[in-house]
C-alpha cells in the first residue's frame, strides 16, 4: 500500500491531533529504519496504522478482545491498553493488512514486551520520541536511540512505569518484562 492511500485511511479514524502525531511517528520510524537498515516501506505502513484503533469505542474494543481470544487480562488495565492489540487485528479485517511483522509492532506499541524484534522496537520507540512528545526524560531517549536502541526502549519502559506509578495506574506485566530484560541488556543486572 502506498503512503498516500494509507494516510487517507487512518485520517478517517483519527482526530486531527492524533493524525499529526501519526505523521510524526511515521517520519521518525522511517529515519530509524534507514539507520538500522530495515524495510522502510514496511515500517512506514506499521507506523501509519499504529494508532488505527485509538478512538474506537472501548466497549467495541472489549468485544474484540473477547471474540478474538486476545489475552483476557488486557481488560484489567484500563481501555488505553486495548488499541494496540485490537488495532493489529482490525487492520487485517478492515484494511486487509496481513503481515506478522507489522501486526506484532502495532500489537505491542503501547506496552512493549521482552524479546521485541528490531521492527517492534522501532515502532515502540518512534511513538515515544516523535518530536511532539515532551515526557520527562525523552531527550535522553532521543540522544541514545541511534546507537543503542535497547537502552532507548529500556529507558522508555522505565519512564512509563514511573509515570504510571506516580499516577497510581495499573502496569501491564509486559512493560515490567521489557524493563527487567533491559537491565540485563544494558549491563545493569549482572545476575540476569
Ligand atoms: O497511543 P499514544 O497516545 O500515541 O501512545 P501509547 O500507545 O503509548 O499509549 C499511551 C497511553 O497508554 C498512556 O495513557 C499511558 C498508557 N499506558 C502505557 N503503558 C501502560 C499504560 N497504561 C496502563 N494502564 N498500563 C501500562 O502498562
Ligand atoms: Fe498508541
Ligand atoms: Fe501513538
Amino acid at each position: 500500500m502506498e503512503r498516500k492511500q494509507a494516510l487517507a485511511l487512518v485520517k478517517e479514524q483519527l482526530r486531527p491531533k492524533r493524525y499529526e502525531h501519526t505523521v510524526r511517528v511515521t517520519d521518525t520510524a522511517i529515519s530509524l529504519a534507514r539507520h538500522y537498515k530495515l524495510d522502510v516501506k514496511k515500517i512506514e505502513i506499521a507506523a501509519i496504522f499504529h494508532d488505527y484503533a485509538k478512538y474506537r469505542n472501548p466497549n467495541e474494543m472489549k468485544r474484540w478482545v473477547l471474540s478474538e481470544k486476545l489475552p483476557q487480562d488486557l481488560l484489567e488495565y484500563g481501555p488505553e491498553l486495548l488499541h494496540g492489540p485490537v488495532g493489529s487485528i482490525m487492520i487485517e479485517k478492515e484494511v486487509g493488512i496481513k503481515d506478522p511483522e507489522i501486526q506484532s509492532a502495532i500489537y505491542y506499541h503501547t506496552t512493549g514486551k521482552r524479546n521485541m524484534s528490531l521492527f517492534d522496537q522501532i515502532i515502540f520507540i518512534a511513538d515515544y520520541i516523535e518530536p511532539g512528545r515532551s515526557f520527562p526524560g525523552v531527550e535522553e531517549v532521543r540522544s541514545v536511540v541511534y546507537h543503542d536502541i535497547n537502552k532507548a526502549c529500556w529507558l522508555a519502559a522505565r519512564n512509563t512505569i514511573e509515570f504510571l506509578m506516580e499516577h497510581e495506574q495499573p502496569i501491564y506485566p509486559d512493560t515490567f518484562q521489557l524493563y527487567n530484560e533491559g537491565l540485563v541488556k544494558t549491563g545493569r543486572n549482572v545476575n540476569g
